[in-house]
């Protein structure tokens, strides 16, 4: 990569930075010496370890922040530099995952499924949404209510590691869940859309706090989420 290369990558990095809470949140830049590959990127956390207390512990944010999601960064873009994987931005990336190896497709799924989950969270959040967030869920779950039951019923019956979702899928709004750190985005998901809101239920998101009780973490955990962010993703 010459000079200039380099700049003008460190600039496009820097800008993608600061945008934050990009959902495609991906330097689609030329790095090191393989033209067009990929390269993930750890968004900053958009608040602090202990802001989400007493729902999420700061010290769960803090391991969960630095080491797991960091860990995921770190292996998809040494799985993309081994493996010469050339799709320009994560949306082809994960629309091809069942050509990816293993580490290619479970470390980029962590990957961008933290940097999302981070966005759909705030401090004093949660409540109930407003306007169209608010109209969208009543129209295909019948009541806010009815909505949080069918989430919860997805975040609870997730045997294991994974996620549960609100996606929004040819206009539509549907909820389900995807299992290790499969996505609705991946063409080998059987749940598909694009995501609206997403729950982390893997046992390091709330074993410390909570240890075997998902039902307690997820039940805290609509108090934290950032209904902006959903609406922005509303299209
Ligand atoms: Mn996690």
């Amino acid at each position: 990569m010459n000079r200039r290369n380099f700049i003008e990558n460190t600039a496009k990095a820097a800008l993608i930075m600061a945008a934050g809470s990009s959902t495609w949140a991906v330097a689609a830049c030329k790095v090191g010496s393989q033209a067009g590959a990929l390269v993930f990127t750890q968004l900053p956390l958009p608040y602090r370890y202990d802001a989400l207390e007493p729902h999420i512990d700061a010290l769960t944010m803090e391991i969960h922040y630095s080491r797991h999601h960091a860990a995921y960064v770190k292996n998809v873009n040494e799985a993309i530099a081994a493996e010469g994987i050339a799709y320009a931005d994560e949306a082809s990336f994960f629309a091809n995952s069942s050509k990816l190896s293993a580490k290619a497709r479970n470390n980029g799924g962590g990957a961008w499924n933290h940097n999302f989950f981070w966005q759909v969270m705030k401090p004093g959040g949660g409540g109930s949404p407003a306007g169209k967030v608010a109209d969208a869920l009543n129209a295909a779950f019948g009541s806010f209510e009815k909505f949080k039951e069918q989430f919860n019923a997805a975040a609870m019956g997730r045997f294991g590691s994974g996620w549960a979702w609100l996606v929004i899928d040819n206009g539509k709004l549907k909820i389900g869940s995807t299992p290790n750190q499969d996505n609705p985005l991946m063409d080998v998901s059987e749940f598909k859309g694009t995501p609206l809101l997403a729950l982390d239920v893997w046992e390091h998101a709330y074993y410390l706090k909570y240890q075997n009780k998902r039902n307690e973490y997820v039940a805290a955990w609509w108090n934290v989420i950032n209904w902006d962010e959903v609406a922005k993703r509303l299209k």
